[in-house]
């Protein structure tokens, strides 16, 4: 019987987090005491070795550096293991996870990423749930296969697509949502995956792609925008992407200066994408006169891809070097289950 081999890799985040009982506020501290919390661990059916940043981090304080930084020791330990499991603080991970899906290239094996919203030695906590039930989840194997094999994340009782998600509460356990994809698994008194929501096997060899281009912008949608905030944001020296949140299904102003100044941006080389600033539903550019003019400039559609999902695969895209001409093409299918044409 094949006993699985679990890598637990911890960036940082409040689950690895205690109190400073004089300030009250919350530091990182030491991963290997983290272990030593849960020695329940010890009774889950595979074998788990640990890594640690050597300075965990708050995730306010991620950046593309550190996502490589994590992508590479999935990349350098791939074949070691059976699965990975990244501890993370709450804040970013939708965004890391969506860097790693497209970062780890022809993913076979499941990468789960997990945190909590209280420190793992707090009483009430709800580290050790999300914390065990994400390590069964990366070894689950049918026929000596993994049967996730995607990166994914897991929260308070839910397993999502990683580029699927956004945190939806500072308050509530039940952090993250996906909201235009389903669960891939949910935990209850049995852990029930949902097959036929997975990403199907990919024939691609596996690969770290890293490089990511941050020269990239969001730019949100209110009514009252200026002229000068938006000739501002289009001027800056190098930039090469933005994701445009709109209002509703992809509608933005249709005064003459919004499209001008838009049309003079993607003249100059800038790819323009519109997500919805909405919590569900898509993009449908044309739906609306509101929109029909930001599809005749060659706005970008970004479907029902998050925000999240949407800056990350830009940056990913535009560290790729893919030809300018076929950008648009690029970013409107999948790479790996991020959106639905
Ligand atoms: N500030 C923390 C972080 O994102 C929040 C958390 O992990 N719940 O690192």
């Amino acid at each position: 019987m094949h006993r699985p081999r679990i890598l637990l890799i911890y960036t940082g985040g409040t689950i690895g987090m205690v109190k400073n009982f004089e300030t009250g506020a919350l530091k990182v501290f030491n991963f290997s005491k983290l272990l030593q919390r849960i020695p329940e661990l010890r009774q889950l059916d595979c074998d788990i070795e640990t890594m640690s940043f050597e300075k965990p981090i708050d995730s306010s304080d991620m950046d593309p550096a550190k996502w490589e930084k994590m992508a590479r020791i999935v990349a350098d330990n791939y074949n070691d293991f059976d699965g990975f499991v990244i501890l993370h603080g709450s804040d970013t991970m939708s965004y890391s996870a969506s860097a790693l899906s497209f970062m780890l290239h022809g993913l076979k094996k499941p990468v789960v990423f997990t945190g909590s919203q209280l420190p793992i030695g707090d009483l009430r906590t709800d580290a050790k749930e999300n914390l065990i039930t994400a390590i069964q989840i990366a070894s689950l194997h049918h026929d000596g296969q993994p049967i996730v094999r995607e990166v994914s994340l897991y929260f308070e009782y839910k397993l999502y697509r990683g580029n699927r998600t956004t945190k939806i509460s500072a308050e509530h356990f039940n952090a993250f949502t996906s909201p235009n994809y389903p669960a891939l698994a949910e935990s209850g008194v049995h852990l029930r995956v949902h097959k036929e929501q997975l990403l199907p096997l990919n024939g691609e060899e596996f690969e770290l792609r890293s490089g990511f281009d941050g020269n990239v912008a969001i730019v949100k949608m209110f009514p009252g925008i200026t002229a000068q905030v938006l000739r501002a944001i289009t001027a800056i020296e190098g930039l090469r992407g933005i994701v445009l949140e709109t209002y509703g299904s992809g509608n933005a102003p249709s005064a003459e200066w919004f499209i001008g100044i838009l049309q003079k941006a993607i003249e100059s080389g800038v790819h323009v994408v519109n997500v919805t600033q909405c919590s569900g539903g898509r993009v449908n550019m044309g739906q609306y006169e509101t929109s029909t003019l930001l599809k005749e400039i060659g706005v970008i559609s970004g479907a029902d891809i998050t925000t999240e999902a949407a800056i990350t695969k830009m940056m990913y895209l535009l560290g790729m070097q893919v030809p300018a001409h076929r950008f648009k093409l690029l970013f409107e299918a999948p790479v790996c289950g991020e959106l639905t044409q």
